[in-house]
C-alpha cells in the first residue's frame, strides 16, 4: 500500500478534480504489476496496473492493493470492478472508500459479490491525508483551503503602507512556488493586489501554474496589473459585472455573505483546492466564516512594532521547519475526517 501511495503521488497537480490513485499487484510476494491515474480523464490507476502485468494468467492467483476504492460507474473511463472481476483477481486490498456518491461503497460490494476477498482500511489515514483535497471537496463540498502568510515575531503581516519585505526569505519564497504548483488556484485580495502586484506563478520551482483568482469588489483594480496580463487562466469576483475578456473573467456576486458565495463558485468550477495568499482582509473573512483547512505561516525574529496585524492562527500544530530565519508552521483543522 506504501508503494501504491508513493505512485499515486505521481498524479500530483495532474488529476484534480479526481483523486491521486495508485495500485500495485502482487503474486506470490512479488509486484508484477504497477501503475497510477495519470491524468484527468485518461484510465485509472487499476486500468494501468493490470495491463502492465505481463502473464495475466497469475492474476487469479494475485492481490491487488489500491488506495481507493475500485470504482463502479461509467464515468470518462469504464469501472475498475469490472475489470478487476474480470480477471478474476483473487483478493483486493483498499485504504479508502471511495466518498464519491456515484461510488460509495457499490465498487466493494461489485468485489464481494463476484467472490473476490476484499479488505478495507490499510493505511488508511494516510490515505485521507494523500487525498485531502479530494476527500475535502466531496465531504464540504468546497475546495480544500490553504491560508498563507507571513508574520513578524511581533505579529504583523505587513507595514502601515503595506510593504512587507523582510518577512519571508528566498528559499521561504521558492517553497511558496512549490505550493503554487500544486493547487489549482492561488487567491488574494484587493490590497494585496494593488500594493504587491503579484503574478501568481510557479517562477522559482517547477510546475503548473495555477488559475488566479482576486477579489476586487468595486473593481478599484487598474488594468496594468501583472494579475491581468492574460499569461494565465485569472478570475476577478466582483460586485458589479459579468464578463469574459480574454485577460480576465469578472463574476458578479449576488447581494449576501460574498466570500461564502465566491467558495460556492469555486466549487461550481469544480476547482478542488485553493492557496490564499493575503491579504489580512481576506483571510480574516476566510477565518470567521469557517472557510478553510490548513495555514502555513512563515514566522520571522523581525519586528516592526506598528503595521497590519496577522490573522490570528487557530487549528492543531501539524508540522514545522526552520527555513534560514523563517519558522515555518502548518496548522490543520484536527476535525477533518
Ligand atoms: C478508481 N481508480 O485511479 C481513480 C478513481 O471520470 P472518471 O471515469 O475518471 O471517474 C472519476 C471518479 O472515479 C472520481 O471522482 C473518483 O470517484 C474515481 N476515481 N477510481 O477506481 C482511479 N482516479
Ligand atoms: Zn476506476
Amino acid at each position: 500500500m506504501n508503494r501504491a501511495m508513493e505512485l499515486a503521488l505521481h498524479g500530483r497537480g495532474e488529476v484534480s478534480p479526481n483523486p491521486m490513485v495508485g495500485c500495485v499487484i502482487v503474486y506470490q510476494d512479488k509486484i508484477i504489476g504497477e501503475g497510477y491515474h495519470q491524468k484527468y480523464g485518461e484510465p485509472h490507476a487499476e486500468v494501468n496496473a493490470i495491463h502492465s502485468v505481463q502473464n495475466k494468467e497469475l492474476l487469479s492467483e494475485s492481490t491487488l492493493y489500491v488506495n481507493l476504492e475500485p470504482c463502479s460507474h461509467f464515468g470518462k473511463t469504464p469501472p475498475c470492478a469490472d475489470l478487476i472481476i474480470k480477471h478474476q483477481i483473487k483478493k483486493v486490498v483498499v485504504a479508502n472508500l471511495d466518498t464519491n456518491p456515484l461510488v460509495a461503497g457499490k465498487g466493494i460490494q461489485k468485489l464481494k459479490n463476484a467472490g473476490i476477498e476484499v479488505q478495507i482500511g490499510i493505511m488508511e489515514k494516510e490515505g485521507k491525508s494523500l487525498n485531502k483535497r479530494f476527500f475535502t471537496f466531496m465531504k464540504r463540498m468546497r475546495p480544500y483551503i490553504i491560508l498563507k502568510w507571513a508574520e513578524t515575531a511581533d505579529g504583523y503581516i505587513a507595514r502601515e503602507n503595506y510593504d512587507s519585505k523582510w518577512i519571508s526569505n528566498s528559499l521561504s519564497r521558492r517553497l511558496v512556488h512549490k505550493w503554487r504548483s500544486e493547487e489549482d488556484a492561488i487567491m488574494v485580495g484587493t490590497n494585496t493586489a494593488f500594493y504587491d502586484n503579484p503574478q501568481l506563478n510557479v517562477r522559482d520551482w517547477t510546475g503548473r501554474n495555477p488559475i488566479r483568482i482576486v477579489i476586487d469588489r468595486n473593481l478599484r483594480l487598474p488594468a496594468h496589473l501583472h494579475l491581468f496580463d492574460g499569461k494565465q487562466p485569472t478570475i476577478c469576483y466582483n460586485s458589479i459585472k459579468d464578463n469574459i475578456s480574454p485577460n480576465v473573467e469578472h463574476i458578479k456576486i449576488k447581494e449576501g455573505n460574498f466570500i461564502k458565495q465566491v467558495i460556492e463558485n469555486l466549487y461550481a468550477k469544480r476547482i478542488q483546492s485553493v492557496l490564499v495568499e493575503g491579504g489580512s482582509g481576506l483571510i480574516n473573512s476566510l477565518l470567521e466564516n469557517d472557510l478553510w483547512d490548513e495555514i502555513r505561516v512563515f514566522r520571522t525574529a523581525i519586528c516592526f512594532g506598528k503595521g497590519i496585524k496577522a490573522p490570528q492562527i487557530r487549528g492543531i500544530l501539524f508540522d514545522r521547519a526552520t527555513i534560514q530565519d523563517n519558522d515555518l508552521l502548518i496548522f490543520r483543522r484536527g476535525d477533518e475526517w
